[in-house]
């Protein structure tokens, strides 16, 4: 049987795929559980310093897959807040919470909890082919997956409204153009552009672009001054780190800054 999450190492960083073309990688209980432990596992490998989410075929992944998981069965329907919240939200928190960079090539449709998946990133790029979905309303349901708080902050109140409650599929250009996503590429460019983004984030101040997770998530809920005391605080750790010192060190000597591992 074909592993759902396929993993690949490089210098530095790794590649996680989901890997279940045939039904646009939608994503069932195990196979989340296999996502987790694959972003826990890269996380704990202090040789890892930039992560690549991707999926196999011509879906990034479409959302919870529709079979037996959801299927109501005799005894009723399933839990579907238990489902989500304990498996699919657990993507997004480990995803926000990683202390790595996480790339999200789109290599294709992102509908439901994919959506989701791709929004948690920290850095979206899509294939010009690929398109967006709030698929929820088609089934009766909720956005779920962060969708709800992540398109409100990347595309405002109307956008993110209209979206989930038409259900209409946005493409990549357009959620390029409506600040969705980093940027919207050829479908042929998209994994060399996403795999050299990766690998030049894990030649970067690891540190750094951890603390930087950390500030931009709190960025749209806190105020001008509470902002200003974290950024204070993170820089203050920023300042005293051997990734200032080398930053500096490499700018005076007029040469690219090797940061420390
Ligand atoms: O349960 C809980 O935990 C609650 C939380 C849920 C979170 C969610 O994600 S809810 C949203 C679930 N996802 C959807 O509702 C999306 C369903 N899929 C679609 O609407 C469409 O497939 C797409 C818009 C994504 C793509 O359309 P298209 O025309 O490009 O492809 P297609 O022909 O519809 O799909 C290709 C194959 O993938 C097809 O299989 P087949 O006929 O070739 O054997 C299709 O059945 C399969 N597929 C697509 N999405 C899913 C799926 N199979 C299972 N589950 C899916 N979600």
């Amino acid at each position: 049987m074909t592993e759902d999450i396929s993993v690949e190492s490089h210098d530095g960083w790794r590649k996680i795929l989901l890997n279940a073309p045939a039904r646009l990688n939608a994503v069932n209980a195990p196979m989340l559980e296999r996502l987790v432990a694959a972003l826990t596992a890269a996380e704990a490998d202090e040789s890892c310093r930039a992560i690549l989410l991707t999926g196999v075929g011509r879906g990034f992944c479409a959302g919870q897959e529709l079979g037996p998981d959801v299927t109501p069965g005799p005894q009723g329907a399933p839990d579907l807040a238990a489902l989500a919240g304990r498996y699919h939200h657990d993507v997004v928190r480990r995803i926000r919470a990683s202390r790595l960079p996480v790339v999200c090539a789109v290599n294709g449709v992102a509908a439901g909890a994919g959506v989701g998946f791709a929004l948690a990133c920290d850095i979206v790029l899509a294939a010009k082919t690929a398109r967006f979905v709030q698929a929820f309303v088609k089934i009766g349901l909720v956005p779920d997956s962060g969708t709800s708080t992540l398109l409100t902050q990347s595309v405002g109140a109307a956008r993110a409204r209209a979206m989930s409650m038409l259900g209409d599929a946005i493409d990549a250009e357009t959620a390029a153009a409506w600040g969705m996503i980093w940027k919207a590429v050829e479908p042929d460019a998209l994994m060399t552009e996403a795999e050299a983004m990766t690998a030049a984030l894990a030649k970067g101040p690891t540190k750094a672009l951890g603390a930087m997770k950390r500030i931009f998530d709190v960025a749209p809920f806190n105020d001008l001054h509470t902002q200003l005391a974290l950024e204070a605080t993170l820089q203050g750790e920023a300042g005293h780190g051997a990734e200032f010192a080398e930053g500096v060190r490499a700018f005076l000597e007029k040469r690219p800054p090797a940061f420390p591992r």
